[in-house]
């Protein structure tokens, strides 16, 4: 079935002004009516939240597999004790590249609501930008407030893609309270002109209990919050970009290409492997799982000679 998807209700967000031209036709289903309540959302406000998406058991499993990871300086990474500048908050603690660090998060980046909103959002072969744990410490300040596609620095005439450009959830670990660093928004920013910025108090913390999700998209202003309680705030955050941009973080070398097998196979895809629709990110002509499989091949064939060597 064909039909029609508008981007925010009909307005185009920053200066680009209203153009038809940015009312694409998909063909897929329609989406249920709960899911299409969820879009509704996101388009007039830029986000929404899924409450108690996962179990009280996912998100404990989830926090000791953060703090195990975080125990062991090769696994933490260089952001995993404390950030290297204001942005990633030098009383904040950044798991990068969780989809090679561990299993237990696989879930958290392929819910399926998340997934659903996505399809309808984002062009087919979307990617995972990042996957990240954040751990607002005690005493850490209020994050500069930013819209996660300012990273792309691309020309004023690709700023209405922008909305479509990168969508991102937010996954509580922790409860988020007003007080605890939760995540602070300003709601309908994604609407705004591109040369306005938020006041403080424009900027409302998203109250929610572990477990939950807040979805929202690449023009909302948003930061993490200053923790003024004396608890961490933990979460997850997974981020989705268009199959045509380059993702923050380079999931293909991150995640071990021995553990590839062991992944949800729409995970792997989301990593970057899927080369199709569209024809992009291949190599010699094919896919990049082909090419990994490759090098194994000569790397383990390397390693065998150079063990036969030895034992000479
Ligand atoms: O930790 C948070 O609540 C938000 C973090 C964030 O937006 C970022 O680091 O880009």
């Amino acid at each position: 079935m064909s039909y029609q998807r508008p981007l925010s209700g009909g307005s185009i967000p920053r200066e680009t002004g209203a153009d038809s031209r940015l009312a694409r036709t998909y063909s897929s289903s329609p989406p249920t009516p709960r899911i299409q309540s969820l879009i509704d959302e996101v388009t007039a406000h830029g986000y929404v939240v899924i409450r108690n998406a996962f179990s009280p058991a996912s998100v404990a499993a989830a926090k000791a597999e953060v703090a195990r990871l975080s125990a062991d300086p090769e696994t933490a990474g260089p952001a995993g004790a404390k950030g290297r500048n204001t942005f990633e908050g030098f009383r904040t603690q950044r798991l990068y590249a969780l989809a090679g660090k561990s299993r237990v998060f696989d879930e958290f980046a392929l819910h399926e609501d998340v997934l659903a909103l996505n399809d309808w959002f984002m062009d087919p072969g979307y990617l995972i930008n990042s996957f990240q744990s954040i751990n607002i410490l005690p005493g850490e300040k209020a994050q500069t407030m930013h819209y996660d596609h300012g990273v792309w620095l691309m020309g004023i005439a690709w700023m209405a893609w922008g909305e479509r450009r990168v969508h991102g959830v937010m996954i509580a670990l922790d409860d988020y309270t007003a007080t605890n660093g939760a995540t602070v928004i300003v709601p309908d920013s994604h609407l705004w002109d591109s040369r306005r910025v938020p006041k403080p108090e424009e900027a409302i913390p998203v109250i929610m209990p572990a477990g939950s999700i807040l979805y929202f998209v690449s023009l909302l202003w948003h930061g993490g919050g200053a923790n003024r309680s004396d608890k961490s705030r933990l979460a997850l955050t997974a981020q989705y970009c268009q199959p045509w941009i380059r993702p923050m973080e380079n999931l293909i070398l991150a995640v071990d290409w021995e553990k590839l097998d062991e992944m949800p196979p729409r995970l792997v895809d989301m990593l970057g492997y899927k080369v199709g629709n569209p024809f992009l990110g291949f190599v010699d002509g094919k896919s990049p799982r082909w090419a990994v499989a490759r090098l194994l091949k000569k790397y383990r064939g390397e390693k065998k000679e150079e063990k036969e060597k030895a034992k000479l």
